[in-house]
């Protein structure tokens, strides 16, 4: 009797505890709305709210951001998605829906995820896939990061269909806050007229030998001009497609937030006529410094102010892909075999800054950028450390865990496919048993399977260090998830060549996002202080679903320690039994004979 009357207060005191939470959640949480029109400034967020919500229903829909109309994958019915805003030290509870009819998964590119690790987005390493037609509620604390994120899906390839958007923290001491009267987002993509889940297969399928299919347009915010004349006769196609316009007004001053979004193009990003003064790398403030371009990578961010100190009239915004891959030739086969090799893609993708008070019907006049910076940027590569020097200066400690890398794309003797490879092993994610769900469960992430490429380091309060070493002839822009790192070296060589006094140990550049250049090098640290299993990845998509991934297991013990949420665990068992109730090529789901490894007999230009 005594223990039932025990167990019953406990229970009452458990119920109670849960309404004060709810409470108090739901006290100083609020519905919060999305910033929809990438072409208004920003506004900053009401700063009496500290937990947001949001809501994201994914659907497809017929889309013609570059005036091609296809299938595109939508947030919220648009693209690209809407712009995630909060201010500094918010909490984010987004619901996501999918009604995509494919399985999905949303990762928030650059945020830490302290101990929310659950939370990070990675399907098969992090969480299962959010079936269709299931919810899933992402629940997290940015800490205290600021700047400028994206979010986008990590599901397999599907972020090139369009699951993309910013995400912005303010800061409401940002250090340049003084310098700007109004901010804008601007994102840079590249974009495909066929869905990527029949590129993939295209792109692994055996023997193929080919480059990353070549992209059909740049968009600049969502928008681009393609050439309707070289489109299908039977495609819906209009080549006065609506032009990106951002407008100013003469004497202000705008912050830029200019992200990289694509599936493998790298961008030299400028507005003719108007200097750039750069003030911010993925959410670290640097010192200033004033650029006429701005190369920006797969996945990387940048901010920059401009004056709009120039003559009322309209300026060309440029946003020119490189081709970081050799031209094709026609007279070598991995360049004809490659898909896509007749895209009829314009490389020099435009839009427009027009003034308040400029004409609304003529195009600018203006020239492009050759000052000594613009002619001397080197082509495919990042800007130099000296333009990256954090304003809060720090020096990286000594390494106790070292790795290194050898990263390739290669044929697979074994089956003829060409894959990505770290130190000889091509990644191959686990979507219905994460690794995360493992090791919380108490697996011994020292016996995972060889393809899940598994680092694991324990050292508490240690620093890793990473050597990335591609033996390529492209480049290859890594991110690493849950953590910024020092860049302390960078360079062409291999490793006996790698000169350790050159390395850049005092107040060297921090980010998430570098490029590992061809034959080159990259040399990465950062402290070990947050449990959990983080990727470190390719951000060209092609690469990264061709296996050019690790997980990076960091704390095990402390990681143990913490507890997966009832709805994670519940996301798993939705997600097996979705797959045993779908039928291949009848599901409608676009990867499912990918996944089941029966290969589509399709045509190269067949949607
Ligand atoms: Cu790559």
């Amino acid at each position: 009797m005594k223990t039932t009357l025990t167990i019953q207060k406990i229970l009452s005191n458990i119920i109670l505890f849960n309404i004060l939470i709810y409470i108090f959640i739901n006290s100083t949480a609020a519905n919060y709305e999305w910033n929809t029109d990438i072409f208004s400034t920003l506004t900053i967020p009401d700063s009496s709210i500290t937990t947001r919500k949001f809501a994201l229903n994914l659907t497809r829909a017929d889309l013609a951001p570059d005036g091609y109309t296809r299938s595109v994958w939508t947030s919220n019915g648009q693209y690209p998605g809407p712009i995630l805003q909060v201010n500094k030290g918010d909490r984010i509870i987004l619901n996501v829906t999918n009604n995509l009819v494919d399985p999905t998964a949303i990762h928030w590119h650059g945020i830490f995820q302290i101990s929310t690790n659950w939370y990070d987005g990675v399907a098969g390493q992090t969480q299962c896939p959010i079936p269709n037609g299931y919810s899933f509620v992402y629940n997290f604390s940015t800490g205290d990061q600021t700047g400028t994120y994206w979010w986008h899906s990590h599901y397999l390839s599907q972020y090139i269909d369009g699951l993309r958007g910013p995400l912005i923290i303010h800061d409401p001491d940002d250090p340049y806050l003084k310098d700007y009267d109004y901010e804008y987002v601007i994102t840079l993509s590249d974009w495909y007229h066929s869905p990527s889940s029949v590129l993939l297969p295209l792109r692994l399928a055996p023997g193929y030998r080919g480059r990353n299919p070549i992209v059909d347009s740049g968009l600049i915010s969502g928008r681009g001009q393609y050439n309707c004349s070289a489109a299908p006769s039977d495609a819906e196609c209009n080549s006065d497609s609506p032009q990106p316009i951002y407008k100013v007004v003469k004497g202000k001053k705008y912050r830029l937030r200019v992200i990289n979004t694509s599936a493998q193009s790298y961008f030299w990003f400028s507005i003719d006529s108007h200097q750039m003064t750069l003030i911010e790398v993925e959410g670290i403030n640097i010192q200033s410094n004033k650029i006429s371009k701005l190369p920006v990578h797969v996945g990387q961010r940048y901010s920059v102010i401009i004056s709009a100190d120039q003559e009322v009239d309209n300026y060309y915004i440029r946003a020119t892909i490189l081709p970081c891959e050799p031209p094709p030739n026609t007279t070598d086969t991995i360049d004809t075999e490659t898909i896509n090799y007749n895209s009829s893609v314009n490389y020099n993708v435009t839009g427009i800054l027009r003034y308040d008070g400029a004409s609304e019907s003529s195009l600018p006049t203006s020239q492009e950028w050759n000052d000594e910076f613009a002619t001397n940027l080197a082509s495919c590569r990042d800007l130099n450390d000296s333009y990256l020097i954090p304003l809060t200066s720090s020096t990286p400690p000594n390494a106790t865990d070292t790795f290194v890398f050898n990263v390739t794309v290669r044929p697979d003797n074994t089956d003829n496919i060409t894959k990505g490879f770290i130190n000889n092993s091509s990644f191959v994610p686990d979507l219905s048993s994460p690794s995360l769900n493992q090791i919380l469960s108490g697996e011994d992430p020292s016996a995972f399977a060889t393809s899940l490429n598994s680092y694991i380091y324990d050292t508490e309060d240690g620093c890793v260090q990473i050597t990335v070493i591609n033996t390529n002839r492209v480049d290859h822009p890594f991110h690493l998830h849950g953590h910024v790192f020092w860049l302390i070296g960078n360079g062409t060589g291999i490793l006996g060549e790698i000169d350790e006094t050159t390395f850049n140990l005092e107040n060297p550049p921090v980010r998430d996002t570098i490029v590992v250049q061809p034959q080159g090098y990259s040399v990465i640290r950062y402290k070990i202080n947050n449990p959990g299993v983080w990727a470190f990845h390719c951000h060209i998509e092609w690469h990264l679903d061709m296996g050019m991934s690790a997980q990076l297991i960091e704390l095990r013990k402390e990681f143990q320690n913490l507890t997966l949420p009832e709805d994670a665990k519940a996301l798993c068992t939705e997600y097996q039994n979705s797959e045993k109730r779908s039928v291949p090529g009848l599901a409608g789901d676009s990867y499912g004979l990918l996944l089941r490894g029966k290969r589509r007999n399709i045509g190269r230009w067949a949607i």
